[in-house]
């Protein structure tokens, strides 16, 4: 329809209308200067429990209107969420909003041992020397790997925003197995896997998983150009989803920030808020239009396979050059940049794979663009970008992250306005085509207090249902008892059954959730205990015992409730002591830990597993190795003398 994003189109409940006066609307949508930063983070006035919203008005019959689920019953979902900057992902249960499980992936967690056994340190990524090479992780966005346009309940993959690190959570044991630093990037945030190959129809699932970059950097970042911001530049990487190597990058103009895939496997979208390549917050903000800019995959893998790529710094990852110079052509291009409103955030594909909606956060709107359009204009039948636009409707303050029912309507966050707004995609689309009758916006539901993302049960996939919306709420420091002056954060479950929303439980939130996925149970299916032949350093009965080898001790030991195998280790002061333990239970839960004090090991082996530690036996003395989990009646008596003599 190639309008610009100037003429608006607007529609809205007279409530809205209000309460957009009683912010001070046009103070907002002229953010400018230092001001937004306050403005994002705090110019809502402080927000009331919901008392005039629509939160605590009588619901109409719900299908699923309760979330409590009772004692003994299991939930319906499980909600995988991140843990932003905890760097952790969790595992809560949906509707209940019981936490299930934490999964230690960029964080240390001495409970499992996670970052303290040599396998999870050979995981996360050492130094030379053996310590781990980061102890610390952002992690934003956790995905499922598809099949057939679903969850296939194999992996999960997040990104660690702070070192540009890409982690793989195995499903069946939740678990992290493999870890990848993307090289020549920074703040990685947007990450998405591809949902079938882009043209090989047999591989209908998951093999590549891609990430955008947000911040520019000196390329390579090696100390050069550092005064110099005009000359660093924001890659996107393609990750093998299977060996986890990075196996391509493209070189763009602007940044890349959240990620989202196309359902025929073809295209891969990010949003982009700083397509003015600055380096400062007022430049950042300078354009009108920033974009949403889609990915050509099967053009930029033909193009590595030609050899047509250039390489940065050490790096040997193909790096293909994805800049609007050098795709002028739409025949060839391997990008397609457009235009969008002022500094959107957040985008995101459409359940019947037809559109990717991408939110305005400083624009007021969201832009619908049509996949097939942008198709077309990949084979140079479109005239420009900006006509793949289908619709820009404007939502309310702050629009950041969608959600989609599967039918037909899209639930998105408006940050500033604290409210999630529902709104159906087709009547938006007719609303911009000029049927001003048609009434978009469903419903609009206040939630406390400022929303970031929010996502619906199995809204990712082609099996959204329509059940469950989850907000992740910031700033809810009124919502909960006070524990000082750091307050938990929400997540707000939502009845979205209905046509009207309704909200339903209020959880808890260690901080920082950001995005998850809710996935239907019957996906997910774990094992019950491991295998023992997975582990190459498993230990038997026969090789239970202590071996040196001059000053390095490998104690190898086995656990069986309620003892160790080897009742005295003993060590001389100096010893490099490499301490290997397998579990020889075989009952389901049946977990011993093993923590030696003074030392700093803490571990747990679950039934059939193995696991390590090394370290340096430099304090004399005897110190009693013990199960830390709970185990059996003896739990207590289930220790071993670890005795260095001096
Ligand atoms: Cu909006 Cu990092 Cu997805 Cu957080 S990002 S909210
Ligand atoms: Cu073994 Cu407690
Ligand atoms: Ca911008």
């Amino acid at each position: 329809m190639g309008k610009d994003t100037k003429d608006l189109n607007t529609q809205d409940t007279p409530a809205l209308e209000n309460r957009r006066r009683f912010l001070g609307r046009s103070a907002l949508l002229g953010l400018a200067g230092a001001g937004v930063s306050m403005g994002l983070a705090g110019c809502k006035e402080e927000a009331k429990p919901a008392a005039a919203g629509t939160a605590a008005a009588p619901a109409p019959a719900h299908a699923a209107s309760s979330h409590e689920v009772a004692p003994g019953q299991l939930d319906e979902y499980y909600h995988f969420s991140s843990g932003g900057h905890s760097g952790e992902v969790r595992i809560i249960g949906i509707p209940s909003g019981r936490e299930l499980r934490r999964i230690p992936v960029f964080n240390i967690d001495p409970m499992v041992g996670w970052g303290i056994t040599n396998e999870s340190k050979a995981i996360i990524g050492t130094n030379p020397d053996g310590s781990l090479k980061y102890n610390t992780g952002d992690t934003h966005h956790v995905h499922g790997s598809y099949k057939d346009g679903t969850y296939d309940g194999r992996w999960l993959f997040v990104n660690d925003k702070i070192h540009s690190r890409i982690a793989r959570i195995r499903m069946d044991t939740m678990e992290v197995d493999k870890i990848t630093e993307l090289p020549n990037v920074m703040g990685f945030h947007g990450i998405f896997p591809d949902k079938r190959d882009p043209v090989d129809e047999k591989i209908n699932y998951t093999t590549r998983v891609f990430c955008g970059a947000e911040f520019h950097c000196p390329l390579p970042n090696d100390g050069r150009d550092l005064d110099d911001p005009s000359k660093w530049g924001a890659l996107f990487s393609c990750v093998d989803a299977e060996t986890m190597e990075v196996r391509w990058q493209v070189r763009v103009d602007g940044n890349m920030d959240l990620t989202a895939t196309s359902y025929d496997g073809k295209l891969v979208a990010s949003n982009q808020y700083n397509t003015e390549n600055s380096a400062e917050l007022g430049g950042m903000m300078a354009s009108e239009h920033d974009a949403c800019v889609f990915l050509n995959v099967e053009r930029i893998e033909k193009l590595v396979k030609e050899g047509k790529f250039t390489t940065i710094g050490k790096s040997k990852v193909p790096v293909v050059d994805g800049r609007k110079a050098a795709n002028s052509d739409p025949k060839t291009a391997v990008t397609c940049y457009v235009p969008v409103g002022k500094n959107p955030h957040g985008v995101n594909a459409s359940p019947d794979g037809k559109y990717f909606v991408c939110a305005g956060k400083l624009s007021p709107t969201s832009t619908v663009i049509e996949l097939a359009l942008v198709h077309k204009w990949f084979a140079g039948e479109l005239a420009k970008e900006r006509d793949a636009v289908v619709a820009e409707v404007e939502l309310g303050l702050g629009p950041l992250h969608t959600g989609f029912d599967g039918k037909g309507n899209a639930y998105t966050s408006l940050f500033l306005d604290s409210q999630v707004v529902k709104w159906n995609i087709e009547k938006a689309i007719a609303f911009a085509k000029g049927d001003k009758t048609a009434k978009y916006v469903v419903d609009r539901l206040d939630v406390n207090y400022q929303p970031g993302h929010g996502f619906a049960s199995m809204g990712e996939t082609k099996e959204a249902d329509g059940k469950y919306f989850n907000s992740g709420n910031k700033f809810s420091k009124d919502r909960f008892l006070p524990v000082g002056p750091l307050h938990p954060e929400t997540e707000q479950l939502i009845d979205i059954s209905g046509e009207k929303m309704k909200l339903i439980a209020d959880h808890t939130a260690y901080p920082e959730p950001h995005d998850g996925i809710i996935v239907r149970r019957d996906v997910v299916k774990t094992r019950k205990i491991y295998n023992m032949d997975d582990f190459p350093n498993k230990v038997t009965a026969e090789t239970s015992g202590i071996e040196r080898k001059g000053n390095k001790v490998h104690v190898r030991m086995l656990s069986m409730a309620p003892a160790f195998s080897l009742p005295i280790i003993r060590v001389k002061k100096g010893d490099e002591v490499t301490l290997t333990l397998t579990n020889h239970d075989k009952i389901e839960d049946l977990t011993h830990g093993c923590a030696i004090p003074n030392y700093n090991i803490n571990f747990i082996v679950n039934p059939q597993e193995t696991k390590s530690v090394t370290f340096k036996a430099d304090k004399p003395g005897a110190f009693w190795l013990y199960c830390t989990h709970f185990c059996h009646a003896l739990h207590l008596e289930m220790r071993s003398r670890f005795l260095v003599e001096a």
